[in-house]
């Protein structure tokens, strides 16, 4: 799938809902960039959002540095998610037995499977913390479900509502008829009940292919995993041994693997359509040549030998856009630099 368009990798019959639905929106934003939103505020969080959010398909996020993330955060950058057509990734990195990250997943102040379409884990626990995500996501989206029907019957009558422009396979799977009301607070119902639990496709994105969208309709979840199958950091300790194990557990569940955060394509079997999300991106100041480094262990390499040289196919940014004096028109630079490199990639060039 190196040279194949992200359009045509969509619509492999073996695609994952989730993974088709980026590929395609990448196709239509022309973005193969990813936001590394390292901040430590919501206000921060939901500006730099709103500044980039037209340049990239997908935000990154590290919720736990955010020190006053809460109900409010998640709603407002669902809402810009919304708006602006980006995928949310939650950069958890999740490295515990498979009984502790389902609690982690779904529980405490992050409740990650509540928001993020998107988190990633290390393989290092062994692979039972694949199945362990999976079945977490699974519950969440059905608990997310009794929770929409609740907030229905105790809300007052609704008036009813105008036909929606989007096909029904967009909307959040229906819960069970006839749940108890009793037990769940209206506050609990308020707080949860405008987190989109799955990407809506918006007018904007109208032009989708029927097939894509009959996908998304059939899933029972849109949740999906990446696996941390190579480091940027200089000395990581993930062996070539260790990254082909990743590569061995992610085909055992390609319904929710949906790609690995490395620094390479990892595609070898004709079955293979990972996506490969690429960080330790950065691109020098025009006119300058070659910072490649951070000074903690960070390295870096132009979006142009991650996509080109290495068949990345998602660039992950984070200071390279954070620190420039004009976010928005930095992070458009680093846009156009990606998407270059995958249009001559794939031989699409002008
Ligand atoms: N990240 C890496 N390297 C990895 C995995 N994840 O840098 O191998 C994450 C970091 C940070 C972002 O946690 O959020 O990607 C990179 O940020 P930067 O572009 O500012 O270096």
């Amino acid at each position: 799938v190196w040279t194949m368009s992200f359009k045509d990798r969509a619509a492999l019959p073996n695609t994952p809902p989730l993974a088709a639905y980026l590929l395609y929106l990448m196709t239509i934003k022309q973005s193969n960039l990813c936001l590394s939103a390292d901040v430590t505020s919501t206000a921060e969080l939901l500006a730099l959002a709103t500044e980039v959010g037209d340049s990239i398909c997908l935000l990154k996020t590290h919720a736990d540095i955010i020190d006053d993330f809460g109900d409010r955060t998640v709603r407002a950058l669902r809402e810009i998610a919304r708006q602006k057509n980006f995928l949310v990734f939650e950069d958890r990195k999740f490295g515990d037995i498979g009984s502790t990250v389902q609690k982690q997943y779904t529980a405490g102040p992050l409740a990650i499977a509540k928001w993020a379409e998107i988190t990633n884990a290390h393989l290092f626990p062994g692979p039972a913390i694949v199945p362990a995500l999976k079945s977490a996501a699974a519950s969440a989206i059905a608990a997310y479900n009794t929770t929409v029907h609740t907030e229905i019957s105790v809300g007052p009558p609704a008036s009813p509502s105008p036909p929606s422009p989007s096909p029904p396979s967009s909307s959040p799977p229906a819960g069970p008829v006839g749940r108890k009301q009793s037990t769940v607070s209206i506050s609990t119902t308020i707080s949860t009940r405008t987190e989109p639990i799955s990407p809506q496709p918006t007018p904007g994105l109208a032009g989708e292919p029927a097939d894509v969208l009959a996908r998304l309709g059939a899933t029972p979840y849109l949740r999906a995993l990446l696996l941390l199958a190579e480091m940027s950091s200089e000395g990581h300790m993930l062996t070539p041994e260790y990254r082909e194990a990743c590569v061995k557990t992610a085909r055992e569940h390609r319904d929710f693997v949906i790609g690995f955060v490395a620094q390479r394509a990892l595609n070898a079997e004709p079955a293979d359509n990972f996506i490969t999300f690429t960080p330790g991106v950065s691109l020098p100041p025009p006119g300058q040549e070659g910072v490649r480094g951070d000074g903690l262990g960070q390295q870096y390499e132009t979006p142009r030998d991650a996509v080109l040289g290495r068949g990345c196919d998602v660039v992950i940014v984070g200071r390279g856009i954070l620190r420039a004096e004009d976010r928005a028109k930095e992070a458009e630079r680093y846009r156009r630099e990606a998407w270059r490199a995958y249009e001559e990639r794939v031989g699409a060039a002008a």
